[in-house]
């Protein structure tokens, strides 16, 4: 109840807790600890900061299309015990990352026992359950939106037996990420139907969670491409239109990536933007990515920087208090130590990103800046807040120096410059 969190803007100096207890009277008590130290004790991950990994992202092997595993796979309660000591919240996961697909009834009992017994010895928590509706060849052609009903219906089959799985251990929001969900040959005309299937799909599942009492909340998570050629709900603004067509648009939000708005070439910032705006931020994939090339999963920060501080700051300000899920894994060239560095590194870009934007905030300079940018007119506001026929007449008459408008220069290179500044440490 009273644990100091990084909300409470408390600060310490270098000086201050790297006092080393030397007294007019004795000599040092302690030795000298170095800034770095401090630093990285600082920056050290907590579960209070809802930092999540699916078992699917540090279980990565390092398999790709070219190339055979790089790694040696992990068990789930490994991956629980060293995630749980580098300070994570918890893992999300897959049905068939914890129980294969082709597990008996009492092979799944006996592996979910062992995976609750290690949560509840290791305190980390399983807040996000989703299905894999794509690694099969069941699959190939797509899960829900599949032109053939009989895998159309098994495909919700498998996702009532993943909710119940979820539900069993404790997760209260479900990711519909549709990976097979699409296609390379539009011939066979099955785009209208898709949408349809999709739909019919997602309100029976809705209904199948509220009636066994889940409680779940519904986060979507759309990609433009890959595995498919062309998935459906390619980007967020598309995803976010389709909830509302649903029979319980409240229950449904979204789980916007990073590196899939980046690979449709756009700004993730501004996905996410629109996304608070609609109240359908119930969860976030968090990676880094290079635009227009194959689907990267980057180590969280580790391409686009800005970007990085800027989404930061949008979740930081907006006091988003989901989870902030990394969804990425190690390079394939690394080992498990890698692995553990890349996880550690996702979380410490996160918490280093969240105190430069304290610093940002904090500056009086940058601020002043954004005073001036954020021109106020109250007077003109009061007539643009809504329309009335006074307002609009008061509008019409009023007259605007035209040039001066286009004249005035809103500071937008300095603002950006210093933003620079604060994150190459010289601010
Ligand atoms: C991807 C996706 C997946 C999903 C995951 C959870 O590009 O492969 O991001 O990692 O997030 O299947 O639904
Ligand atoms: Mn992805
Ligand atoms: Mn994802």
């Amino acid at each position: 109840m009273y644990e100091p969190k990084p909300e409470h803007h408390f600060t310490f100096g270098l000086w201050t807790v790297g006092n080393i207890g030397r007294d007019p009277f004795g000599n040092p008590t302690r030795a000298a600890l170095s800034p770095e130290y401090i630093q990285v004790s600082m920056y050290e991950p907590k579960p209070e900061h809802h930092f999540t990994f699916g078992l699917w992202t540090v279980g990565n092997i390092g398999r790709d299309p070219f190339g055979n595993p790089t790694r040696a796979a992990l068990s789930p309660e490994y991956i629980l015990e060293k995630l749980a000591a580098l300070g994570a919240y918890g893992v999300n996961l897959h049905d068939n990352d914890l129980v294969p697909i082709d597990a008996t009834p009492a092979e799944r009992d006996r592996i979910v026992l062992s995976f609750k017994k290690a949560l509840a010895d290791t305190g980390m928590k399983v807040p996000m359950a989703t299905t894999n509706l794509f690694g099969d060849p069941a699959f190939k052609d797509g899960a829900f939106t599949n032109a053939n009903a009989q895998i159309r219906a098994y495909a919700i089959q498998k996702a009532m037996n993943s909710m119940d799985l979820g539900a069993e251990l404790g997760a209260k929001t479900y990711v519909f990420w549709g990976g097979r969900e699409g296609a390379e040959v539009d011939a066979g005309g099955n785009t209208l139907n898709a949408l349809a299937y999709m739909r019919e799909a997602m309100n029976y599942l809705a209904e199948y969670s509220e009636d066994q009492g889940y409680g779940f909340k519904f986060a979507i998570e759309p990609k433009p491409n890959e595995p498919r050629g062309d998935i459906y709900f390619p980007v967020v603004g598309a995803a976010l239109a389709f909830i509302y067509t649903l029979e319980k648009p409240h229950l449904f939000g979204l789980n916007p990536e990073v590196a899939h708005e980046t690979m449709a070439g756009l700004n993730f910032v501004h996905a996410i933007a629109q996304a608070i705006d609609a109240g359908k931020l119930f969860h976030i994939d968090l990676n880094d990515q290079k635009m227009g090339r194959f689907d990267q999963d980057l180590r969280f920060g580790a391409e686009n920087i800005k970007q990085a501080f800027l989404l930061v700051k949008l979740l930081e300000d907006t006091g988003y208090a989901g989870m902030k899920h990394f969804d990425a894994h190690a390079l394939r060239t690394e080992d498990e130590a890698g692995v553990w560095e890349f996880a550690k590194g996702c979380m410490r870009t996160y918490l280093i990103l969240a105190e430069k934007v304290k610093a940002f905030n904090a500056d009086k300079e940058i601020q002043a800046l954004l005073e001036h940018y954020h021109l106020k007119d109250p007077n003109l506001s009061n007539l643009t807040a809504k329309y009335s026929p006074s307002n609009a007449a008061a509008l019409k008459a009023h007259s605007f120096d035209r040039a001066a408008l286009g004249a005035r220069g809103p500071g937008l290179e300095l603002i950006d410059q210093l933003t620079m500044e604060v994150l190459m440490g010289v601010r």
